[in-house]
């Protein structure tokens, strides 16, 4: 089985995803969650310490702010990974209550704009690339605001900001169809993502987080249409029953990530030289964490490892002589391999556990950190 397609294939995890988080009704609190942003990075090293597949860690502003960038770089480094996206916040100001970047006050938006300004000489500190803006913006009640005058201000208010980005550095832009506001959100989806994008200039790309479409929805079609265009910047990866559930990636629908990765390999975007970033979103609400993120990174690898598997050639012949029910036959094919020991003796030629989530629980890492940062007050959302 050749699985060379695997190498230098990353994930990038999210900081939030150590510390508590729930649903309106109940957050379930868990022993040892990290007090501090290194505390964060510290537990997204386990991850990579037992993968090797998740060196970068995204970071949220202001939840992740603190007073020496460089000390935060440098302890990163020391652990082997480094500082990713950074994901402005946008949504937990009062004075954002009608909006932020469309906001009908300008000096709102300035405040929004200005924000991301901050978030621009952050990532110079942090070394990171990726400036991810999830613009939580929109209505709830047709009449409130124009949807029109909404979309002017969002154009004036990322022009000010792409305006500002380095030379290597990038905007990316994500789209929800629904939440916080129910009427109508001002990037509700790809095209109004894609076409301020493009408005804005080749720094700017689409992030598609796969828990932000509307049930049915054929997220590799999308993700096949933005690869065309050369703006799919990232993934936000999770899995969803019900609506933007950011549950663990490949635990809903483990074929869709599989047909989401085929669209992938077939332009060999995996490969680190196309740009995308293949980030993790998601919250471990009753799961513990640091195994949930282990078994995300992994799933998303079992994923790719499967859709290189596809008989690319045998596919287009098919395809080209109308074999219907031949062509099926051989995505199913790759699809239905179980990669799993494959897997494991990649990772034991690597020095890697053959069970990373077995490792971790060995490793005991769980109970000294409960007891180190007992007594402390978690850090994430809000902190
Ligand atoms: C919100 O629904 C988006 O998925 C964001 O990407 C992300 O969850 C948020 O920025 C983290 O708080
Ligand atoms: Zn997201
Ligand atoms: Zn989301």
């Amino acid at each position: 089985m050749n699985l060379d397609g695997l190498d230098g294939f990353t994930v990038e995890v999210p900081s939030w995803a150590y510390g508590n988080s729930g649903t309106r009704f109940k957050v379930f609190a868990s022993p040892g969650v990290p007090r501090n942003p290194y505390e964060k990075i510290a537990d997204a090293a386990q991850v990579h310490r037992l993968t090797g597949l998740a060196p970068r860690i995204s970071l949220h502003i202001p939840w992740d702010v603190v007073d020496d960038w460089s000390d935060l770089r440098a302890h990163a480094e020391k652990l082997g990974v480094k500082l990713g996206a950074i994901n402005s916040n946008l949504f937990q100001d009062d004075e954002y209550k009608l909006g932020s970047l469309c906001h009908p006050d300008a000096a709102i938006r300035d405040k929004a704009v200005r924000h991301h300004l901050r978030c621009i000489e952050i990532m110079h500190e942090t070394g990171s690339s990726d400036l991810k803006i999830w613009l939580p913006d929109g209505l709830n009640y047709p009449g409130q605001d124009s949807l029109r005058g909404r979309q002017d201000r969002l154009a004036e208010s990322l022009r000010r900001i792409y305006d500002e980005l380095g030379d290597d550095q990038r905007i990316l832009l994500e789209y929800k169809f629904f939440e916080p506001y129910f009427y109508s959100m001002d990037i509700p989806d790809w095209g109004t993502s894609l076409l301020h994008c493009l408005a804005l200039g080749e720094k700017a790309t689409v992030v598609l987080d796969t828990g932000h479409h509307a049930p049915g929805t054929n997220i590799e079609f999308i993700v096949m249409q933005l690869l065309r265009q050369g703006r799919l910047g990232a993934f936000d990866f999770n899995s969803r029953f019900y609506a933007d559930d950011d549950l663990i990636v490949g635990a809903a629908d483990p074929f869709q990530l599989f047909r989401i990765m085929s669209e992938i390999v077939a332009v060999d975007a995996h490969l680190p030289s196309s740009g995308v970033n293949f980030m993790l979103d998601q919250c471990h609400n009753i799961e513990e964490k640091i195994p949930g993120q282990i078994r995300s990174v992994l799933n998303v690898e079992q994923a790719l490892a499967k859709a290189l598997l596809i008989d690319r050639s045998a596919l287009a012949t098919a395809q080209r002589e109308g074999d219907v029910l031949g062509a099926n036959e051989i995505l199913m094919a790759a699809y239905e391999t179980d990669v799993r020991a494959a897997l494991a003796d990649r990772r034991e030629a690597r020095g890697l556990p053959r069970d990373p989530v077995k490792a971790f629980k060995a490793s005991g890492y769980a109970s000294t950190v409960s007891t180190e940062r007992a007594g402390g007050t978690q850090a994430g959302w809000g902190a």
